[in-house]
């Protein structure tokens, strides 16, 4: 199923054409004298042995001189660029963006008129936390980044899966991060904001009180990235050509709507595939399965804007989409995974400034700092002001200024002059006044201050607001996630500082928290800024509330045993087909398995390396019973169970249910599928869990 990455010069992939050697040391490789495809220095000298360092003698010293090996190792070095400061744990890829229609009222921004022209974009999703080396289903935000490859220039929306963010100032940036990342005498733990430097920095910041209840919901352990919700976070403005403005925030909404994992689940995945999101962003592509997400605004006038009971630059706040609804835009697809994954994922370089005419920003202060910081980064990371020629990076528009030289220059501007105004040469760039961007005249006064607008103090309504909207479920794995982080704190302080924050938000969530720390009332008198209130429930936060009843895009574990009954497999594979989604086969032993009719498969899994937890929903189908004798079979099931999944299971399977302690029919969600007919199955998959499964 991998495509083979581009051939060329450098042509992985094809079968080399040369003769296959047995070198000195008994390793085997090819040989080629083709002057079109065989091994060159970088300079483009032929090597003759790349197995073997130039030595004197067969046991001599090795010789300095070998340039062909220093070259090699050197290059070798300096393989690795600094990882990004946070979302170094990040995966692309390729595709096109569409819109729906001309958005000419709204925006004058190229991409949004025709809806014939497809905009190619790069995606690339990410952890925050985490270093480049961590795993896929940390408790994390989700990156998610765009860049539209536009014919006015390059656009970067680099927003997250939460619409909200910590902190509403940018000067407290590098205080979050330090706070999250690990300590930097024991650098632990990784990956994660269990622990007492996090909690403490964020209870001393009431302000991030609205993010920490998304981070501790459900949308911080995605099932997919193809299965994330993405947002711009803060308010900008688009401009249309006659200079006129309207408020904006973005969303992209995912086609196969939004999921995520449960706890457990994403603890063990992270040690049974810590590659699991980016495995399954891959695979999708590579199958031909294309994720596609919505994009939308809400749009708004600042007279509008006056009216809220918040503050629109503020990025701790929503703007509920009950008070201002979704204008969907356009659609994007990825279509493409990467050919090199540092080139293009890892060299991306994405900035809130890449804005394009049209599209304009806020004052949001988040914002204005983030204008600066990504930029800044950029020259660290990929070390030159010419980052923009990276092919990943550079527009795909005509692109001509004056900048010049600087390290890693590889254009080569011709012509005496590098100025303007100049009248030297006509063919020299010159500024479109018109066409150009220009940036929107908002009216500013004031004096000059450090201070916080009170328009920003209530740090609770909103926080108030997204719990009350959540869906019973979605509600307990907030206490969960809340009962888990501060459990793992040290620092009694550190846990009834929040308790008193969460008894601002909801008393419920607070006692809830609370009971489970084993610490009922013993939450912090805390005085908060801005008396918060309460706003209407905003059934839009839930994901769940809205989820579409589908199994697209979704995985099916089919867990069997030798001698498997292929009717079943057939019509297994015949009804996920039908509803787009996937079915993959978990045997005892990695090899071929045999089937009913003596055809034989190969498995995708072997059991002991395919927990239930890699699988949306799960049917165990053994020819006889004795997997009920495997412990994995055991805890594959009852894993499966506790995680709220749907479960069909055939006629062998008695003693392995006895073993489990899970009882066959034990709700709507365990069916039986022995006659190979999977209807029932597939409707109660559709509701994604048994939410009212009781474990
Ligand atoms: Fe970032 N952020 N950020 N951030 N951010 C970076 O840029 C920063 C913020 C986001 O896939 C860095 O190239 C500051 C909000 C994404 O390459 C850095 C502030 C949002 C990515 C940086 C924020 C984001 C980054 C690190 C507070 C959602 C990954 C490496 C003012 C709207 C992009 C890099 C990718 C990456 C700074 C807050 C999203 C250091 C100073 C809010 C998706 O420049």
């Amino acid at each position: 199923m991998a495509k083979q990455p581009a051939g060329g010069k450098q042509g992985a992939g094809k079968q080399a054409s040369g003769k296959t050697t047995v070198g000195a040391g008994g390793e085997l490789h090819q040989t080629n004298s083709d002057p079109e495809t065989r091994l060159t220095t970088n300079q483009g000298v032929p090597v003759s042995d790349d197995q073997n360092t130039l030595t004197v003698g067969p046991r001599g010293p090795q010789l300095l001189e070998d340039f062909v090996m220093r070259e090699k190792i050197t290059h070798f070095d300096h393989e690795r660029i600094p990882e990004r400061v946070v979302h170094a744990r990040g995966y692309g890829a390729h595709g096109y963006f569409e819109t729906y229609k001309s958005h000419s009222k709204l925006t004058r921004a190229a991409f949004l008129q025709d809806p014939g022209v497809r905009t190619p974009v790069f995606c690339r999703f990410s952890t925050v936390a985490g270093r480049a080396g961590s795993f896929d289903t940390a408790r994390d935000v989700r990156g998610m980044a765009v860049k539209f490859y536009t014919t006015e220039g390059n656009y970067d929306l680099v927003g997250n899966n939460i619409p909200v963010f910590f902190i509403q100032d940018a000067m407290k940036f590098p205080d979050l991060v330090h706070s999250v990342k690990p300590a930097p005498d024991r650098d632990f733990p990784q990956a994660q904001s269990a622990h007492d430097s996090f909690w403490d920095f964020v209870g001393l910041t009431p302000e991030s009180m609205h993010m920490l209840l998304w981070v501790m919901s459900d949308r911080a352990i995605p099932r997919s990235f193809r299965m994330m919700e993405g947002f711009g976070v803060h308010t900008f403005r688009m401009i249309n050509k006659r200079g006129e403005a309207t408020l904006v925030k973005f969303h992209w909404r995912p086609k196969l709507g939004t999921f995520s994992l449960v706890w457990d689940e994403a603890v063990k995945i992270s040690g049974a595939d810590p590659d699991f999101h980016r495995r399954d962003l891959w695979t999708a592509i590579e199958s031909g399965d294309f994720p596609e997400w919505e994009l939308s605004v809400q749009a708004f006038t600042e007279e509008q804007a006056a009216e809220f009971d918040f503050d629109v630059l503020d990025p701790t706040k929503v703007v509920p989409e009950e008070l201002v609804p979704l204008t969907p835009l356009g659609r994007m697809v990825l279509d493409r995974n990467v050919d090199n994954f540092f080139a293009e994922t890892e060299q991306v370089a994405f900035c809130p400034s890449h804005m394009v005419p049209g599209i304009d920003l806020s004052n949001d202060p988040l914002l204005q700092g983030r204008l600066f910081s990504y930029l800044d980064t950029q020259l660290s990371r990929l070390g030159s002001p010419n980052f923009h020629q990276i092919p990943i990076n550079a527009p795909k528009c005509p692109m001509h200024n004056f900048q010049r030289d600087g390290h890693m220059q590889t254009m080569v501007p011709t012509g005496r002059v590098s100025n303007e105004p100049n009248s030297l040469d006509d063919g020299t760039p010159r500024e479109d006044p018109a066409g150009g961007f220009q940036t929107f005249p908002a009216q500013e006064a004031g004096s000059k201050m450090r201070t916080r607008p009170e328009s920003f103090a209530d740090h609770y309504t909103q926080a108030r607001l997204f719990y009350r909207s959540m869906t019973p479920p979605e509600q307990e794995h907030i206490v969960g996630g809340f009962a888990f982080e501060l459990g793992k704190c040290q620092l009694t302080r550190v846990r009834t500082r929040m308790l008193g924050h969460l008894k601002l938000v909801d008393k419920e969530l607070a006692d809830a928290v609370a009971d489970k720390l084993g610490m009922p009332g013993q939450a912090d008198k805390i005085k908060p800024a801005a008396e918060p209130f309460d706003m209407p429930p905003s059934p839009a936060l839930s994901q769940y509330a809205k989820a579409p009843k589908s199994i697209a895009g979704k995985k099916i574990g089919l867990l069997t045993t030798p001698g498997a009954d292929v009717k079943l497999y057939k019509s297994l594979l015949k009804t996920a087909k039908a509803e787009s989604a996937m079915v993959e086969v978990i045997a005892p032993k990695a090899g071929p398995l045999e089937m009913s009719d003596g055809s034989t498969i190969q498995p995708e899994h072997f059991l002991s390396g395919a927990p239930s937890v890699l699988f949306d929903a799960v049917v165990i189908a053994p020819a006889d019973d004795s997997l009920a004798s495997d412990p994995n079979a055991v805890n594959w099931l009852r894993d499966a169970f506790a995680h709220q999944k749907v479960i069909g299971y055939n006629a062998n399977t008695e003693s392995l249910f006895a073993k489990a302690a899970v009882e066959q029919g034990a709700d709507a969600g365990v069916v039986e599928v022995t006659d190979g007919k999977f209807e029932a199955f597939v409707t109660q998959a559709k509701k994604h869990r048994i939410w009212d499964r009781v474990v």
